[in-house]
């Protein structure tokens, strides 16, 4: 099969085809939001969750059904979707359940750089770690295997380098296990996590991974190369490349599977050279789980756990150089597009001094100038409950002043519970919720989602109404409006209801300006199937790929 020129994600799907995945599901969020973007691209069937918890649940009814499903979703997705995660380390899988988690170590468009290796750890689910775009293939079909052998979901964890760095794969479906029919099989102890049958279930998952870690000293996910005795290097995920190019003397022991280790395989090559350095982005994992085992391996110092590595950190790091690093030149700061519909919402908040709680979306950059209208950020779906946090506390006259402020994708993905939370405990001031909706999820590429009516191929699909759902819930005032069309109506409306001691939400719609001409072409192509476009040098369609 012709080699290919494919980024980590490309990859992935393309694998996921080969392997025969039947359901791609997942929430947008980089560096992960093109897998089933290019999965469908390729005629898998994937489509959006309106969160990650959700997707990974939908995931693992398609896995109890015999099929193979792949869940995707950013780093601090999982914790969205960490609920089920944990539980169904135990009920297991009848099918293969593969969670796809894309890190983003030096944040490069994220709020934290939270390690999810640790996930592995405290789930108890084996982790498999591709360093380029051939592994990312290749270990997806093993992942595939591991899950079904053991009936376990495998985490599957990818950084941002790994994802979008493009390298040659040479497709194998040859190789691809063979796919079983989906079937149902009662099986209520496996399922229902009732006490009495999580004891048991708790037992199996140790006995599994027991298991899976002795297949793993010998298994082809974790290489040794041989070469200086002098210098060992333990690396998992782009690492790998990075000492391979700063060390290429080095003996070098790269993970694949990086939980459960391999202890007696790192024991072995720890004593076979003189210096083992342990290289990882992010926090110490290997390194606290080798050395705790009496491994004597040598951590990177603690400077380098923050941001990615690179070459030229390895070779600090080899030669323990901890001179101060040149700053990375920055660059233009990131602004609203000038004709963004949110302009006209933040002149009027920086106008009236207000308190912005917000949340994360292309909305967020009211965080800088000339706005800095945003006081706070933390997570999809803040906005809402700290807002409210914000109104119960501070004295009535700024408490009045808060507003909170959340994109539509954001507001399905996680405030509507916001909103039952404002229900149940109004503050006494009221409140004012702002959903900036420009009928998209912008930041992360003009995703679809359930309140744009139409499906991850663009096809129209049933649609959840914001402002239904905000009156259902018994919101008393909800207003739609169109900000930029009439600025001084927004303007008149969000101080009658500062004012008020009432709970509002207003719903600012107008289309993103640089979604606006696909939405208009999706929805007059509403009902085809309308490809979206790939990157230059992306795969073959499914046709030409098998
Ligand atoms: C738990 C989680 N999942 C995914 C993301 C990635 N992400 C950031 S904002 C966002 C949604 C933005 O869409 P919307 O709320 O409609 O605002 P817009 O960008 O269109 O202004 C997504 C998916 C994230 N930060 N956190």
């Amino acid at each position: 099969m012709n080699r290919q020129l494919l980024s980590g994600d490309e990859a992935v799907a393309l694998a996921a085809l080969h392997a025969g995945v039947s359901l791609g599901t997942g929430y947008p969020g980089t560096p992960s939001t093109e897998i089933l973007e290019t999965f469908f691209r390729l005629g898998g069937r994937a489509q959006w969750a309106p969160n990650e918890k959700v997707a990974m649940e939908v995931a693992l009814g398609a896995a109890f059904a015999g099929g193979r499903a792949l869940v995707t979703m950013k780093h601090v997705g999982l914790n969205v979707a960490a609920d089920p995660l944990f539980t169904a380390a135990y009920t297991g899988v009848s099918g293969a359940m593969i969670v796809l988690t894309a890190d983003d170590p030096g944040m490069s468009s994220s709020q934290n750089e939270q390690d999810n290796r640790r996930y592995a750890v405290a789930a108890g689910l084996p982790m498999v770690e591709p360093s380029d775009s051939q592994e990312a293939y290749d270990f997806f079909l093993r992942a595939i295997e591991i899950s079904e052998r053991w009936g376990i979901p495998v985490l599957y964890r990818m950084t941002t380098r790994v994802c979008h760095s493009k390298s040659i794969v040479a497709p194998h479906p040859e190789t691809a296990p063979a796919t079983r029919a989906p079937h149902f099989e009662h099986d209520l102890p496996d399922r229902v996590m009732i006490p009495a049958y999580a004891r048991p279930a708790h037992l199996r998952l140790r006995a599994k991974l027991a298991e899976i870690a002795v297949w793993g000293e010998t298994c082809d996910l974790n290489r040794q190369v041989l070469g200086s005795r002098a210098l060992g290097i333990v690396a998992s995920g782009i690492s790998c490349q990075h000492a391979a190019e700063a060390a290429p003397e080095a003996s070098m022991l790269t993970l694949g599977l990086t939980y459960p280790l391999p202890m007696e395989l790192l024991r072995g090559f720890a004593a076979s050279v003189e210096r083992c350095l342990v290289l990882e982005e992010g926090d110490p994992v290997l390194a606290d789980a080798l050395l705790a085992a009496g491994i004597p391996v040598e951590a990177k110092a603690d400077v380098f756990r923050f941001g990615e590595l690179d070459v030229a950190r390895v070779r600090r790091i080899l030669a323990h150089d901890l001179s101060p690093e040149a700053k990375a030149l920055s660059g233009k700061a990131p602004e609203l597009c000038p004709a963004c519909p949110y302009h006209t919402v933040y002149n009027t908040l920086r106008k009236h001094d207000c308190i912005g709680s917000g949340d994360i979306g292309c909305y967020s950059l009211g965080v800088l100038p000339p706005y800095q209208v945003m006081d706070t950020l933390v997570d999809m779906g803040a906005s809402i409950g700290v807002g409210l946090g914000l109104r119960h506390t501070l004295p009535p006259d700024q408490a009045r002043r808060v507003v909170s402020i959340i994109g539509d994708s954001t507001f399905i993905h996680s405030g509507i519970t916001g909103l039952v939370e404002m229900i149940y405990n109004p503050p006494p001031t009221g409140h004012v919720v702002i959903v900036l909706d420009n009928g998209t999820t912008a930041m992360t590429g003009q995703q679809e989602h359930p309140a744009t009516g139409r499906t991850l191929e663009h096809t129209r699909t049933g649609q959840v109404s914001i402002e239904a759902v905000a009156r259902a819930l018994g919101i008393p005032s909800v207003t739609v409006l169109d900000p930029h069309d009439d600025p001084d109506g927004f303007e008149r409306l969000l101080l009658e209801r500062l004012a008020a001691s009432e709970l509002s939400v207003i719903v600012a719609r107008r289309p993103c300006v640089l979604a606006a001409a696909d939405i208009r072409r999706w929805e007059l192509h509403a009902t085809a199937r309308v490809l979206p476009q790939l990157p230059d040098g992306a795969c073959e369609p499914a046709g030409a790929a098998r």
